[in-house]
């Protein structure tokens, strides 16, 4: 499948309009003759009833809304492609994982979970990443998040954690926002929360970028293979670039400068043919296996440590082009994990199996009726036949007199299909038990996974959890909860419960954690890869710069593929000291130092000196209290000297590093953030 050969993208081709340069009718074809005002009896007289193109009008705008998703309301999609790179036939007999080379194509959708859909991209919260595949056997949607594991381990819990979690119901504040007193409410009463809570208060909750963060199914699903043998299976996704995130004050305020920061990001990204790209794999674990770990492989609050069971990587995801609307493609794609092909299932866990009813059914709301398959973005790539008719806004003319099975007068078409032929069948799992509304013993342990994660932490990761419990605890209004929730962490460290509890005004916990020494290296980001490839440096700069020096530093960020913004009193450009010219494209008012990774100090001159110096120095300061690598040329060495920062790690200065500059700049920029930086010192 190369590009322009992808039968996804001529599927869609077929359903696009371009308005431009065309006459403007009616939508029933009539050319409309005045679309500014509207029919009146006299100029200054009453509106007619007969003005069908007002009515038309107005009434296609009153009914341009639906509903937004009662989760993962704010979402943003692009189109790719996914590529098999090693052959999983020995394990699954899904058509898009036998040939090495095979290409599917795909759209996903990432998401924010609380936040309505104008809410802003950067807050703290769990990522959606949903992945429809377009296969030769009907779609397959991996509807995943960011973090491995979920909040509650039973579905019948999921409208109790969202009404919790979501804006008080009394006065819908806050809003996108976990740090309030139902959510911590809910989590110190139904202690299942624990360990996801650990993840949501981590660095995960704030990615940097979408194309930096880790994908998971969650759910132990199954792989099947042509001889009908299972494995269990958790699918994995993982960012070529490596998982990076924000820091919190910054991810507050890129809230405010820029709620669309993760879609600028992908969009941008993409718009300029970046390489956006995932691995994608799976741990497997053998059917015999099913009870030899000291969780149950059916609880959703559990992860499989990867030292423990390997994961496998199969394939290469690509995201390559953007939607053409976002309310025909993101709004309206509808992703379900019961959309499935063979050689994939399911298994017994409850959350999943709640899962499995709730997408159908919302989607019947949301997109008004059971014909949703049929908008252009949810039509699988194969000819698909049944014999539901009819309903809301049926697109399709299905001709013929049966409309139903067994039949003669069709020859019984459209007929099923054995497992041979490619028919998907159920996977024969033996069941056997009594009728019961409990949770498995094997389902209660609810703290050692949250100490593993704690376990698995550096320093720096132990103090940006410490510090956003601190902050979300320290929101709740109620006392009584506050000290729930300390007494109800201590069993994870106590430490962290003590911790929180002095800084929110509550009783130390009395309890001890529990007795977990174990830790997971691939859980902590400190072991991720790092890469200089599209981090944003915002470049400094007056007039009267040193223009080979800046010339040379921009040219080697340009080669290891960073993305420059330059930052000046105002747009235009910029004359340096020996004729060198500069566009700038962006000013101090036009952008911030939270929306970069890195800055270059240029410095020189400007119309008001005294205002551009300032602005300089507080983009410093605010870079060098971010952790953030700083790159100060020979001319911004004065403005430099005022600021907070103090040379030190991530602190690249020109008049020391001579002609290392530029390399020791990429190097600091690839690092990203300066975690051993005292910003406290006097
Ligand atoms: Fe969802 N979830 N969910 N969820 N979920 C929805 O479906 C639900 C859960 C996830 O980009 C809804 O179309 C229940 C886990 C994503 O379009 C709804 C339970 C995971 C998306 C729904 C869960 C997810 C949704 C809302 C507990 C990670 C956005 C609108 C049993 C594995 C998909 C919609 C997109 C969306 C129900 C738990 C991921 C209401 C009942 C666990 C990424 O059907």
């Amino acid at each position: 499948m190369e590009r322009g050969n992808n039968p996804k993208e001529e599927q869609l081709e077929q359903f696009k309009v371009n308005n431009y340069g065309k006459k403007m009718t009616t939508n029933q074809g009539l050319k409309v003759s005045d679309d500014e005002n509207s029919l009146k009896a006299g100029v200054r007289g009453p509106t007619l009833l007969e003005d069908f193109h007002l009515r038309e009008k107005i009434t296609h705008f009153d009914h341009e809304r639906i509903p937004e998703r009662v989760v993962h309301a704010r979402g943003f999609a692009a189109h790719g492609e996914f590529e098999l790179l090693r052959s999983m036939k020995e394990f699954t007999r899904a058509k898009f994982l036998q040939d090495v080379g095979s290409k599917t194509p795909i759209f996903i959708r990432f998401s924010t979970v609380v936040g309505s859909k104008g809410s802003a991209d950067t807050v703290r919260d769990v990522r959606g990443f949903a992945i429809k595949f377009y296969t030769e056997e009907g779609n397959f949607d991996l509807v995943g998040n960011n973090i491995p594991i979920f909040f509650i381990q039973d579905a019948i819990k999921f409208p109790d954690f969202v009404h919790a979690v979501k804006p008080e119901p009394h006065n819908e504040i806050p809003q996108a926002s976990s740090a309030h007193d139902t959510l911590w409410d809910f989590v110190a009463n139904n202690q299942e929360t624990a360990h996801m809570m650990m993840w949501l208060m981590s660095d995960r909750a704030i990615p940097r970028s979408f194309r930096m963060m880790q994908g998971f199914g969650v759910h132990t699903f199954r792989f099947v293979n042509e001889d009908g043998k299972a494995k269990f299976i958790k699918f994995h996704i993982k960012p070529l670039l490596g998982v990076h995130s924000l820091v919190w004050d910054e991810a507050q305020k890129i809230a405010g400068k820029d709620p669309d920061f993760h879609r600028r990001d992908l969009w941008e990204n993409i718009e300029h043919g970046n390489v956006v790209e995932y691995g994608i794999g799976v741990q497997m674990i053998d059917e015999k296996d099913e009870f030899m770990f000291d969780f149950d492989i059916l609880d959703a609050t559990k992860i499989w440590p990867e030292e423990i069971v390997p994961v496998q990587m199969f394939g290469k995801i690509t995201l390559d082009r953007n939607v053409s609307n976002v309310f025909a493609e993101t709004e309206q794609v509808a992703m379900h994990l019961g959309n499935i092909v063979p050689g994939i299932d399911f298994t017994n866990d409850p959350l999943l199996q709640g899962r499995l009813f709730s997408y159908l059914d919302t989607q019947l709301l949301r997109l008004g009726g059971p014909n949703f398959a049929e908008i252009p973005i949810n039509r699988p790539v194969c000819p698909f036949h049944n014999n539901q008719r009819d309903g809301f806004s049926r697109q399709r003319i299905d001709v013929g007199q049966v409309a139903y099975h067994k039949n003669s007068l069709a020859g019984n078409t459209p007929s099923t299909s054995s497992w041979k032929e490619g028919g998907f069948v159920h996977y024969a799992e033996k069941v056997e038990g009594r009728v019961i509304q409990a949770r498995s013993d094997s389902f209660q342990d609810h703290f050692s996974q949250a100490r593993l994660f704690w376990n698995s932490m550096t320093k720096p990761e132990k103090e940006h959890i410490t510090d956003a419990f601190i902050f979300e605890v320290g929101k709740v209004n109620s006392a009584d909860v506050r000290q729930q929730v300390v007494d109800m962490f201590v069993n994870v460290d106590v430490g962290l419960a003590t911790a929180i509890a002095d800084a929110v005004g509550v009783n130390r916990p009395k309890g001890q954690q529990v007795n977990v020494t174990a830790s997971s290296p691939a859980l902590s980001q400190s072991n991720t890869p790092r890469y200089p490839y599209t981090l944003r440096v915002g470049v400094l700069i007056g007039s009267g710069f040193n223009g080979n020096e800046v010339k040379a530093v921009v040219n080697t960020l340009f080669e290891n593929g960073v993305a420059v913004d330059i930052v000046g009193e105002h747009l235009g450009s910029l004359m340096g000291a020996d004729g060198v010219k500069v566009v700038l494209n962006k000013t101090f008012l036009t952008t911030s130092p939270v929306l970069f990774d890195s800055l270059y100090v240029v410095g020189g001159n400007a119309k008001n000196q005294a205002k551009f110096k300032s602005d300089i120095e507080e983009f410093i300061n605010e870079a060098y209290r971010h952790y953030k690598p700083i790159g100060v040329a020979s001319t911004g060495e004065p403005i430099f000297n005022q600021s907070i920062a103090k040379i030190g790690p991530g602190i690249v200065i020109a008049s020391q590093a001579g002609a290392n500059f530029p390399a020791d700049f990429i190097q600091a920029i690839t690092q990203q953030r300066f975690w051993d930086r005292n910003i406290y010192t006097e």
